[in-house]
């Protein structure tokens, strides 16, 4: 007799698809060996064909053992179509440990579709699947420039200029310009190895920072002990407790709504939950499920990288991703490619799927969540905003606030956590995560930068960020490395970020 197993589905964004990129799954079904449901999502694009970029959804699974404990789930062959006006693409990767689903060329809404895969486990075995759908965007092959020549600590060549990264090869003889005066900054190391992820070669990155809601369907897959080790609180405290902000300034969440919803007991895991309006009700529509997750350290943010088998992104491949491929580069620019913003402070629907704010962008300046009215006195808006908050299907790269491959929030929102080509984060080799973490709950891949944050660098400024004029500390600009000196080790409220593949 067939056992009759749930599928849940887990994914950002249910029912922001009105005005966001919202990927959705539905109708889940399990039957023997293979997983089908119906996804949909807005505002694809494929032009990779032309050399250009494409946006995908990488999709995972997870399997419940009869004793508790959650396991990653091997894919077993290129999943197929079976509905859908759309017809699409799937990139099944070398270890099977997800997918990646695309539409073919052009662009436009995916309607449903449904698709269905095998997969490698023994269902007998298990209490229940859950499969999660992350957005991404190929970002294609090509040369770009690492540096704008005038930011502080920013790369250049040996010339001064700006590097025209044109390979993965090995790089000698990199450098920094207008090196930070008031902290040293990070030793370049004088060989960067080809083994190095440059940004030359294709790869996959995250189109928003990781989620709130992201955040807790990953904590409630963790053993108790694992969720220890990634939240600020105590697993056993009551419901409602906030489990990421600083402990010993409890009324200070900035707009961080992960709670607890069920402590943990007798060593059974706490379930976590979203209450960004702070009620007795969670999971609401205006809970702050789509909002971007701050407080995360390295630790944090490389733990659900490897539990969702993908890898941190280094700062070279940042700088491509936000400036694109043979772009020259503008002084101080910011991830929509000029140097000007306009800051994004005036919320509207808090909390919702929709929320958004009322600034818009100028002529030439991008919109992005910052703190520059800091100096003023007005703290402003105290956290992070919905990821892709400005983004629609109509609106341009500045309105938006879009870097050049159509990826969100990579000038302000949280800090992007990135691999340093320096401090031995040079040793990164791309290594993906196997979606499986150590028993204490940490990413435990070889090459990944070590659990104090040396090899890691903040990039693209965040809520609390102020601007400089171009060439003094100007956070929110892409090759801005003032920071360099940092390890970013800690829980701070501005900081989180994104991976890649
Ligand atoms: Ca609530
Ligand atoms: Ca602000
Ligand atoms: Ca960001
Ligand atoms: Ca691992």
């Amino acid at each position: 007799m067939q056992k009759i197993i749930s599928l849940v589905l887990m994914c950002a964004l249910l029912g922001a698809k009105a005005l966001g990129n919202g990927v959705e799954l539905k109708n889940g079904a399990v039957n023997e060996h293979t997983v089908s449901f119906d996804i949909s999502w807005d505002n694809s694009w494929n032009f990779l064909s032309q050399g250009a970029s494409a946006d995908g959804i990488w999709v995972f699974v997870k399997a419940k053992n009869q004793n508790g404990v959650w396991q990653h789930i091997s894919i077993l062959g290129v999943p197929t179509q079976q509905s859908g006006n759309e017809p699409l693409e799937f990139e099944l990767p070398q270890d099977y440990l997800g997918f990646f689903v695309m539409r073919q060329q052009g662009s436009g809404v995916v309607s449903t579709s449904r698709i269905s895969f095998e997969i490698d486990a023994s269902l007998e075995s298990f209490t229940e699947i859950r499969a999660f759908a992350i957005e991404m965007v190929k970002v294609p092959q090509g040369a770009f420039y690492l540096g704008d020549g005038s930011s502080v600590s920013s790369y250049t060549s040996s010339n001064g200029q700006p590097l025209l990264i044109t390979s993965e090869e090995q790089i000698d003889g990199l450098t920094i310009t207008n090196p930070n005066g008031e902290f040293a900054p990070s030793l370049v190391p004088s060989v960067v190895s080809s083994s190095y992820p440059k940004g030359y070669n294709p790869f996959w990155v995250m189109k928003y920072e990781v989620s709130q809601k992201q955040y807790v369907d990953f904590l409630n897959t963790l053993t108790a002990t694992q969720q220890q080790n990634r939240i600020s609180s105590s697993i056993t405290a009551q419901r409602g407790t906030r489990a990421l902000i600083n402990q010993y300034v409890p009324d200070s969440t900035y707009r961080n709504g992960v709670v607890i919803d069920v402590p943990s007991t007798n060593g059974v895991p706490a379930l976590f939950a979203c209450n960004g309006n702070g009620n007795a009700a969670y999971n609401e529509t205006d809970d702050a499920m789509d909002r971007a997750v701050n407080f995360l350290s390295w630790v944090d943010l490389a733990a659900f990288l490897d539990w969702a088998a993908l890898r941190p992104i280094t700062e070279f491949e940042f700088e491509k991703v936000c400036r694109g491929s043979n772009i020259t580069p503008v002084a101080g620019e910011m991830a929509w490619g000029t140097p000007f913003v306009v800051d994004a402070d005036n919320v509207q629907s808090s909390g919702t799927p929709l929320e958004t704010v009322t600034n818009s962008a100028t002529e030439t300046a991008g919109l992005a969540n910052i703190g520059n009215v800091v100096a003023t006195g007005n703290w402003g808006l105290r956290g992070p905003l919905r990821t892709g908050f400005a983004a629609g299907s109509q609106t341009t790269r500045l309105e938006a606030g879009a870097a050049y491959y159509g990826v969100m929030e990579l000038s302000g929102n949280v800090w992007e956590l990135t691999v340093k080509a320096g401090s031995g984060g040079e040793q990164f080799s791309a290594t993906l995560g196997d979606g499986e973490l150590s028993a204490s709950g940490d990413a435990n891949q070889s090459t990944w930068p070590s659990s104090d944050g040396k090899g890691i660098i903040y990039r693209g400024g965040g809520w609390g960020s102020t601007l400089g004029e171009v060439g003094s500390y100007r956070d929110m600009a892409i090759s801005d490395r003032f920071y360099s000196h940092l390890n970013p080790s800690t829980r701070r409220n501005t900081s989180g970020g994104r991976g890649g593949r």
